[in-house]
């Protein structure tokens, strides 16, 4: 191994034996230490253009911009190979893939055992959230794969400024990162490697000291981007509940009324229901604004000075869904990805440009797909591909349908100034949400903390029949959007939620909220409009904040009276609002007995607070 002078950069003795340790068992040709400039991130990528694994986009059309194609086995978090290891099974709870740490430790060591033969081992080390910030976190991720640099540098504050502080002796969390690819000499690389599935790992170890992320075999988002769901959820989680604040799946949202008022709002919700559309929403209600703080994680604290709880976005870009963003859902996105982005897994155009299926713009002629084959604009819709030259026969999915950009949040045009405050932003809303095509009303608040946690603990998406058959109109019960991402047992996730409701002044806490988008008449249309008239609901959100709302008091929660949603210049219908705003009674007793189920396997782990109020709405419905 040609271990580079760049080690000495490592003046954190501790440091410098872990990554020497790991070094002599992962045995790769050389070791770099990231220092996380520009010159290294061109020199990476233009490394990688060479080798033929990347391809550089139109210098014009997309300034800085890449393509990247994954194995057609390695497009998506593997969340049947993601584990969380703690000594005690019962502390990972039901939800969760469980293994004994030392036995986890065990197979994956040998996995590691010369995975980096033929490979360069980089050193990552870098801070989510602000520099410095008090409400930061250091890790550093060990990684042979150049994609998982290039796309940390645009996640993660990543390089000399983190590596400065643990040299100084701040805490950091270890993780090593392999795409379990060795390469024997002589032998040629391919574009993308990775493991096949039984040998991939995503392995987070929990328990209170032994913080760490392991993760073997993917090349792909967040099962190797390891600062963004490992860690900022992860093992955030469980180290919040350790220290008393919250890591959460949620976008965090600045809105300004048109009397220049500014409000901070959190959501959650879970995947494929517009969490960065609604972050980067063009309000259609004249003279209101929103910005963006963050489109995915927010770490939440009691602040000391201001007493409410505090926010901050952990992360430092977008690692967004790219099919589906378009001018009309999100012209702030397509705006963050014209320059400066790694796009993964989309078509490529002629002109060496980007496309992607509803990206608001007809498909080109030709192109070629994610799998790298040619593919061509189809007779019969213009925003659809198919895979006969002479356009015609069945559609295909010619950018994968988990597709994404990786682009830097300072990128995006309606970026907040305070997104990088390192204080965070004062919450005042939190908001949760699902595709719940019946029963769930537009708006709903909360009418107390642990009502808000119920409402939290609901949470779900309905099963649409694009996606598995067999359980359309079933809910799938996805608490606070963090099913896959909590880093413990969920019913103990719960009770955290409760204990947080009691660091602050009852008047101090967030409101909090549940939305639905999603609802659908008989015929199966959507009934609200949603993206940029989701802002008439946001604007109701601030007048209930204000304590100004125009409100009805309900079993389930406090509702806006029918004609308190501003619908001027709406499509919507004054009867829809009303249909969208009424309490369908016989529905939420299935729907709160569906809740009650969901809780069957926590067993009586499940707060006190929570069954009381699931007890009391019941009681309130069946009245
Ligand atoms: C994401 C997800 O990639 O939630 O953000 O899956
Ligand atoms: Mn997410």
């Amino acid at each position: 191994m040609s271990c580079c002078c760049c080690l000495d950069k490592i003046t954190n003795p501790e440091l410098k034996a872990w990554v020497k340790e790991f070094a002599d068992h992962a045995t790769p040709d050389k070791i770099v230490v990231c220092n996380g400039s520009q010159e290294e991130y061109d020199a990476l990528a233009a490394a990688e253009v060479a080798r033929g694994a990347w391809i550089k986009l139109n210098e014009e059309k997309r300034p800085g911009c890449y393509l990247v194609r994954s194995h057609e086995s390695d497009v998506a978090r593997v969340e049947g190979r993601t584990y969380i290891c703690c000594k005690n099974k019962d502390d990972a709870g039901p939800t969760n893939n469980w293994m004994d740490p030392t036995e986890m430790k065990k197979i994956m060591w040998e996995l590691y055992k010369g995975c980096m033969k033929g490979r360069t081992l980089y050193v990552i080390p870098y801070s989510m959230g602000p520099i410095g910030s008090p409400l930061s976190k250091l890790g550093v991720e060990l990684t042979d794969s150049a994609y998982v640099v290039c796309n940390m540098r645009i996640m993660t504050r990543m390089g000399d400024a983190a590596l400065d502080l643990i040299n100084k002796g701040a805490e950091y969390v270890k993780c090593y990162h392999s795409v379990g690819a060795p390469l024997e000499p002589g032998q040629e690389d391919v574009a993308w490697p990775c493991a096949p599935m039984e040998k991939k790992y995503i392995t987070q170890f929990t328990d209170p000291g032994e913080e760490a992320i392991w993760s073997f075999g993917s090349g792909y988002g967040g099962n190797a981007l390891l600062g963004k769901k490992c860690f900022a959820l992860r093992i955030a989680s469980a180290l919040a509940k350790k220290e008393g604040w919250m890591a959460e799946h949620m976008l965090i949202l600045k809105l300004t009324s048109p009397e220049n008022k500014s409000y901070f709002v959190t959501a959650a919700f879970p995947s494929a229901c517009g969490k960065t559309n609604l972050a980067m929403m063009l309000p259609t209600l004249p003279g209101w604004k929103v910005e963006t703080c963050g489109d995915d994680i927010a770490w939440i604290h009691a602040d000391k000075n201001t007493g409410k709880l505090h926010a901050i976005n952990p992360e430092n870009g977008f690692f967004g869904v790219a099919p589906g963003t378009s001018k009309v859902s999100n012209p702030n996105a397509l705006e963050a990805c014209r320059a400066n982005t790694i796009f993964t897994n989309v078509v490529l155009t002629d002109d060496g440009d980007i496309w992607w299926e509803d990206m608001g713009v007809p498909a080109p002629a030709h192109g070629i797909d994610w799998k790298g084959n040619d593919c061509y604009a189809s007779k019969e819709k213009p925003n659809k591909m198919v895979a006969n030259a002479d356009g015609t026969g069945e559609f295909i999915k010619a950018a994968h349908p988990n597709s994404r950009f990786t682009a830097p949040a300072e990128q995006c045009p309606v970026i907040a100034k305070e997104w990088e405050d390192p204080a965070g932003v004062p919450v005042d809303a939190i908001l949760f949400g699902g595709r719940r095509p019946s029963t769930i009303p537009l708006v709903n608040m909360a009418t107390d903390w642990a009502h808000g946690v119920y409402m939290g603990s609901a949470a779900g998406s309905e099963v649409t029949a694009a996606v598995i058959s067999d359980q359309i109109g079933q809910v799938r019960r996805d608490p606070m959007a963090m099913l896959p991402f909590c880093g413990y047992n969920m019913a103990d996730y719960f009770g955290h939620w409760l204990a947080m409701g009691e660091k602050v002044a009852a008047d101090k806490l967030p409101k909090v909220f549940f939305v639905n988008w999603f609802r659908k008449d008989a015929d199966g249309n959507f009934m609200w409009p949603g993206f940029g008239d989701n802002s008439r609901v946001l604007k109701w959100v601030c007048e209930a904040i204000e304590g100004k709302a125009s409100t009805k008091v309900t079993p389930i929660g406090i509702m806006p009276t029918d004609d308190a949603i501003d619908l001027a210049g709406c499509e919507t219908t004054p009867e829809t609002l009303k249909e969208l705003l009424t309490v369908d009674v016989e529905g939420w007793k299935k729907e709160v007995a569906g809740v009650k189920e969901s809780w069957e396997k926590f067993g009586d782990r499940i707060p006190a607070a929570l069954t009381a109020k699931l007890a009391e709405i019941t009681e309130a419905l069946n009245k």
